[in-house]
């Protein structure tokens, strides 16, 4: 059996930010298919007891560990593998602070808005989606401006931030309705820059369950 098993969903841009990490460092591990959109399986009591009582996707299975929440699972692989490792108390402290602001206020965003134009039923309210979309639009500048300066979030070298940014900004622009690089060409370039590692994949190739089957 592969050392590592990662529960996740072709869809997950937050299960990407994970199986990136363990593909981008070499990991032996291998996908368990949530069954997230038919089946409503993180909702149900069996995941909720033997998965994750926060019933979220992706959870990181190791030497009897289960670990839940991506920045914490990439915190995890980095210091088992020491890639992509902040170095020192201020880079960790770094590191963490654009986790944090990418999972609430970039990917926290960009994830249920997409979720919302493609899946929800019944379709959301379009002040809601407008409300989302203008947080989107308040939080992509700061990551550009951010990357103008630097290669990476941090400096010259891609660190768990920049696998926690990668969340949801590869998939097609049209389940967004919008292109995440357009209007932001630092993001753009970044995007590329990260594509060029060795080991990424695109979050269809990487995790099960795409396309979706009706
Ligand atoms: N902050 C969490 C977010 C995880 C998350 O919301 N995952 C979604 C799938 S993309 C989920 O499992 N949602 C189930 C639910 O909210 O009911 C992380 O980064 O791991």
């Amino acid at each position: 059996m592969p050392e590592y098993q990662l529960y996740c969903f072709a869809q997950s841009g937050n299960c990407y930010r994970a199986a990136l990490m363990l593909n981008l460092m070499g990991a032996d591990w291998e996908p368990v298919f949530v069954d997230f959109f038919k089946g409503g399986e993180t909702r149900t009591p069996q995941y909720r007891t033997e998965v994750n009582e926060m019933g979220e996707a992706p959870v990181l299975a190791h030497g009897g560990k289960k670990l839940s929440q991506s920045g914490v699972i990439l915190t995890y692989l980095a210091k088992r593998s020491g890639k992509f490792l902040p170095l020192g108390e201020e880079e960790e402290l770094e590191a963490l602070r654009w986790i944090i602001y990418d999972n609430q206020k970039v990917n926290g965003f960009l994830g249920p808005y997409r979720f919302m134009r493609n899946w929800a039923k019944p379709m959301p309210d379009p002040a809601v989606l407008a409300a989302f979309k203008a947080r989107i639009d308040a939080s992509l500048p700061v990551i550009n401006k951010r990357l103008e300066k630097n290669a990476f979030l941090l400096g010259a070298k891609p660190t768990i931030a920049d696998v926690s940014l990668a969340g949801y900004l590869y998939y097609p622009p049209e389940e967004f309705g919008f292109d995440p690089g357009a209007d932001h060409p630092a993001i753009a370039a970044w995007r590329e820059r990260m594509k060029a590692l060795p080991g990424w994949k695109h979050p269809y190739e990487l995790m099960p369950g795409y396309p979706l089957q009706a």
